[in-house]
C-alpha cells in the first residue's frame, strides 16, 4: 500500500488536490471533513455532535474522529493505499494513525503540506462559503479555524519531520501548478 497525508490549513486546497491525486494514483481518498459533513446531512448521532464543533471552527473530539476513521480504514485495506485528507489534525491522531497502520503492516510515506498565505486562505474560504453556504466559511469562524490549525494541528508537522517524512509544497498559484508540484514530490517518494 502507498499511503500519504495531504496537510495544511483550512482552505489550503487539501480536498481540491486530493480528488486529482486519487485519480492519478488510484488511491482511496479519506476526507474526515467529508465524512463528518455526510454524517451531519444524515443527522446521525455523530453528525449532530460534530455540528456543534464545526459551526464554531473547533476540532471534533479525537475519540469520535478516530472511531469513524477506523471503520473506513478497515473497509479499504485491500486498496492500493490512502490519501488521508484532514487527518491527522492533532498529535493524538498522528500517533494513532502511525500505530494502527503499523499493526496492518503498512505506513505513511509522506506528509505533503500545502503552504498558503493567510490572506489567500481567507479569500478562498469566503468564496467557497458564498457558493456552498458552508456554516464554517464565515469570517469569524475562518479566523478561529486558522488559529486552531496553528495551535493544535501544525505541531503534527514535527511528528513527521522527525521521521523524515515531511514535504512542504508551495500551495500558492493555480490548481494545475500546485498539482504538478505535488506529483513531482510523490514521484520522488515512490522511487
Ligand atoms: P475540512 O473539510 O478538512 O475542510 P478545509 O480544511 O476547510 O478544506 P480544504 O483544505 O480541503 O480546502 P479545499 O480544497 O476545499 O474540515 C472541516 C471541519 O471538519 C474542521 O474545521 C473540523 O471541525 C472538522 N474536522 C475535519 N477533520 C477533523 C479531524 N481529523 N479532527 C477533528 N475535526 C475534524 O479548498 C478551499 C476552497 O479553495 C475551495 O473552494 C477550492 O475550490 C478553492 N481552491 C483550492 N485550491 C485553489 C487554488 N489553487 N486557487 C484558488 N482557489 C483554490
Amino acid at each position: 500500500m502507498f499511503n500519504i497525508v495531504i496537510f495544511g490549513p483550512p482552505g489550503s486546497g487539501k480536498g481540491t488536490q486530493s480528488v486529482r491525486l486519487k485519480k492519478k494514483y488510484g488511491l482511496v481518498h479519506l476526507s474526515t471533513g467529508d465524512i463528518l459533513r455526510d454524517a451531519l446531512a444524515k443527522k446521525t448521532g455523530l453528525g449532530v455532535k460534530a455540528q456543534e464543533y464545526m459551526d464554531k471552527g473547533e476540532l471534533v473530539p479525537d475519540e469520535d474522529v478516530i472511531g469513524m476513521l477506523m471503520k473506513v480504514l478497515d473497509e479499504n485495506m485491500n486498496s492500493n493505499g490512502f490519501i488521508f485528507d484532514g487527518f491527522p489534525r492533532t498529535g493524538k491522531q498522528a500517533l494513532f494513525l502511525k500505530e494502527n497502520l503499523e499493526k496492518r503492516d503498512t505506513m505513511i510515506y509522506a506528509l505533503l503540506t500545502l503552504d498558503v498565505e493567510k490572506e489567500e486562505l481567507i479569500k478562498r474560504l469566503i468564496d467557497r462559503g458564498k457558493k456552498t453556504g458552508r456554516s464554517d466559511d464565515k469570517l469569524s469562524v475562518i479566523e478561529n479555524r486558522i488559529k486552531v490549525y496553528h495551535d493544535q494541528t501544525a505541531p503534527v508537522i514535527e511528528f513527521f519531520r522527525k521521521m523524515d517524512k515531511y514535504y512542504p509544497v508551495d500551495g500558492m498559484g493555480t490548481i494545475d501548478e500546485i498539482f504538478d508540484r505535488l506529483c513531482r514530490v510523490i514521484e520522488e517518494v515512490i522511487k
